[in-house]
């Protein structure tokens, strides 16, 4: 399954692990990285020391070539930027925000830089920029998300730019991967399937309301305060759109939501928590190590992409 992202990233597959705060860490990173995909410890709100460690476990557990997403909304985003390179880390990720500020340090250090959009308007800054690629997130993905759909982003994206562009937000099989290629997509970046994979570090309960959700089952906060977020509903939610609904103020929104991924993902609490997760949650029902997974998608987007035009009389 060559694309140009496979040749450009030096991987087997284009398949990349979104890097998912408090979920995406080396344990990961490496099981993906080492089935063939990109693998990438979340940098979340963590700070850099933390960052530095996880790039540093995981350089002891594979040869192959894995990223780092800054989540630029990190206080110590500047600091996470320079530890990245010194690493030697080959690919950075960006999300919830604009990377400007940085590229010409990574380029400097040929890191290759993938931001995340939910834009055009930024893909094209990010192409002129220097990106490599861009990741084109539509708004069925989980966590921050933007406003516009895959289906509708990721093909004007693709118009817009010459880089390559990696499709996210709703994929969760071969299906929509061979979607996410006909839109224009050389590869996908998935995040709620890794989530319930056997090397994937959250907790239980977090595992289980995944896989137990149906299609209707996420919604989003904090569309009034400007920071759209995707969740599996639950009482937070629940609590947190009633709030907004009678137009609470930003820091009582925002005492609703603070510590809440940590709470769901590192104690189990998914009540009160914050379970970000993608529409496609309801798809997904059974767990894989990330080897059985990728080889999975790989045999059945063949298969589907061989069987392409027999879709048509
Ligand atoms: O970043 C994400 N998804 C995330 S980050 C995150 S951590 C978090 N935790 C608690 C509350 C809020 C966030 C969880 N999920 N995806 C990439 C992404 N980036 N989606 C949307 C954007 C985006 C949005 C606006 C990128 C840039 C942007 O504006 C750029 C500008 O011009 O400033």
């Amino acid at each position: 399954m060559k694309t140009e992202i496979t040749t450009l990233l030096g991987i087997q597959y284009p398949i990349i692990q979104g890097g998912m705060a408090w979920v995406a860490d080396y344990h990961l990173a490496v099981a993906v990285s080492n089935a063939g995909g990109l693998g990438i410890i979340g940098a979340g709100g963590a700070p850099a020391s933390w960052v530095r460690e996880q790039i540093i476990e995981a350089k002891k557990l594979t040869d192959k070539p894995f990223g780092v997403n800054i989540m630029l909304m990190n206080p110590e985003a500047d600091e996470i930027a320079k530890v990245v390179v010194e690493e030697g880390v080959k690919v950075v990720t960006t999300g919830a925000g604009n990377p400007g500020k940085y590229m010409e340090m990574w380029k400097a250090a040929d890191v290759k830089v993938i931001p995340v959009v939910a834009s055009v308007a930024l893909a094209k800054m990010m192409e002129r920029a220097g990106a490599s690629a861009v990741v084109a997130e539509g708004c069925e993905s989980g966590g921050h998300i933007g406003e516009t759909t895959t289906m509708a982003l990721v093909p004007q994206v693709v118009d817009a730019v010459h880089i390559p562009v990696i499709a996210a937000g709703g994929i969760a099989d071969a299906r929509g991967i061979c979607a996410a290629f006909m839109l224009g997509a050389k590869a996908v970046q998935m995040g709620t399937v890794f989530v319930v994979t056997k090397e994937s570090q959250v907790h239980e309960n977090y595992k289980k309301k995944v896989l137990k959700a149906s299609d209707i089952d996420s919604r989003v906060t904090g569309r009034s305060t400007g920071h759209p977020v995707r969740t599996l509903r639950n009482k937070n939610t629940n609590e947190y759109l009633r709030l907004e609904k009678e137009g609470a103020s930003f820091e009582e929104l925002e005492k609703l939501t603070l510590g809440g991924l940590r709470r769901a993902v590192v104690e189990g609490d998914v009540d009160t928590g914050s379970v970000m997760a993608g529409q496609i949650a309801g798809l997904i029902k059974e767990e894989y190590s990330c080897e059985e997974m990728i080889q999975k998608f790989v045999k059945e987007t063949t298969e589907l992409m061989d069987a392409g035009r027999s879709y048509i009389e």
